[in-house]
């Protein structure tokens, strides 16, 4: 939920009625106009009712995880928000959520913006959604510190899934934290699996090293590209032609096209970690995602990177290389937290004086103040 005015809420599928504010309301009128009564205890009353079925209040993270589970989205809406807010009740979030992950597939879509990660993804969600499987969308800018802005326009191309009670979507924004996405990210997505979500759709907006991040997230990753964007020259130089696991040459309709891939061929003909032995080499296609052309090849080639994940044990790998990477990420902003504490503290000026007098070097210095944070 977004916001509340007067008995309404603003939420993922619009304004929406609160039943308990308006009861509240016409319960306290009718209280107030006889005399007998008394007032404040019926309000009360109602409000406690209110509040108890208000999700800003108490969490209780263990009754959400199990709402989520059974899969009804204000409750993944609820714990996803309290992800991305860094809630202080993220730590428990994480530990409740640790079981019932693992399952889903992740698949990263990345790409300058307006090269049509939007319409693939909506084109993905039906193709998906005929294949039964329940389906997940984050909407990620890293570089927007905000939900909504740029990201509204996703929100209304994702329109046809909006009743889809086998489709979740979001979007998240940086929201200033430091490394912000980076780590609430992973989170969202477990949330969304936990959720049994079969698929978990990552769309980040951009060729930055963030988005790089982000897409380094899913087990597959593909790269969108658009033809006369001098899009292939800005993934090299952005590493994006690194993380891609399939390529995707969307607007296919324009002229172009066939350039955009000879671009895209000669660059990968240049080395890099796909002309390894036994490395994955991604496949180059074209579709035209407002038409949903191209779609099925590019699922068929999202599963053979799947299958093939599987079979090199590449899929494990990878996973261990995210988590590593996680628990890094949260580490290191423990350690800077402390390190926080300790700034201006009478022990680093000691620190700071000594390395100024040459009595030793910043790196000893260093060492010792790290040894004091962890002890
Ligand atoms: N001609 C043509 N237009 C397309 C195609 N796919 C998407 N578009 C249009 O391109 C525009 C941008 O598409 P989006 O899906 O919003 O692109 P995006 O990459 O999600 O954009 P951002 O989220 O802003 O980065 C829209 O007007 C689409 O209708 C295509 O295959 N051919
Ligand atoms: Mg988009």
């Amino acid at each position: 939920m977004w916001g509340r005015v007067l008995g309404w809420s603003l939420g993922r599928q619009g304004w929406r009625c609160e039943p308990w504010w308006w009861c509240g309301r016409v319960l306290g009128r009718w209280a107030q106009r006889r005399p007998g009564l008394p007032v404040a205890a019926v309000t009360a009353v109602v409000a406690g009712g209110a509040e108890r079925r208000s999700p800003r209040r108490e969490v209780d993270v263990a009754v959400l995880v199990e709402r989520a589970r059974g899969g009804e989205p204000r409750a993944v809406a609820r714990l996803i928000s309290l992800v991305e807010d860094a809630s202080p009740a993220l730590r428990e979030v994480a530990a409740a959520l640790a079981p019932h992950a693992g399952r889903a597939r992740v698949i990263g879509l990345t790409g300058s913006p307006g090269v049509g990660k939007s319409t693939t993804t909506s084109a993905f969600v039906r193709a998906l959604r005929e294949r039964d499987l329940r389906v997940g969308v984050l909407a990620v800018d890293p570089s927007s510190p905000f939900s909504g802005g740029a990201l509204l326009g996703d929100r209304v191309r994702m329109q046809d899934h909006a009743t889809d009670r086998d489709v979740f979507i979001r979007s998240m924004a940086s929201r200033g934290h430091l490394g912000g996405l980076a780590w609430a990210t992973p989170q969202a997505v477990r949330v969304l699996d936990a959720a049994g979500c079969d698929v978990v759709l990552v769309e980040t907006v951009g060729v930055g090293q963030a988005e790089v991040e982000v897409a380094s997230m899913a087990d597959t990753t593909l790269v969108l590209l658009a033809p006369g964007m001098g899009d292939g020259i800005q993934a090299a130089k952005a590493g994006i032609l690194e993380v891609a696991d399939v390529f995707v040459v969307n607007k296919a309709d324009r002229e172009g096209a066939e350039q955009t891939v000879r671009d895209l061929r000669y660059m990968l003909s240049l080395g890099g970690r796909h002309s390894a032995a036994g490395a994955w080499r991604p496949p180059i296609l074209r579709t035209v995602a407002s038409r949903a052309e191209g779609i099925d090849e590019v699922l068929a080639a999202v599963d053979e990177h799947a299958e093939w994940l599987t079979r090199t044990g590449e899929l494990d790998r990878r996973r261990r290389a995210r988590a590593c990477a996680e628990i890094e990420a949260i580490a290191l902003a423990a350690l800077r937290d402390r390190i926080g504490d300790v700034h201006g503290s009478a022990a680093l000026d000691a620190q700071a004086a000594r390395v100024v007098a040459g009595e030793t070097d910043p790196y000893t210095a260093a060492d010792d103040l790290v040894a004091t944070v962890t002890t």
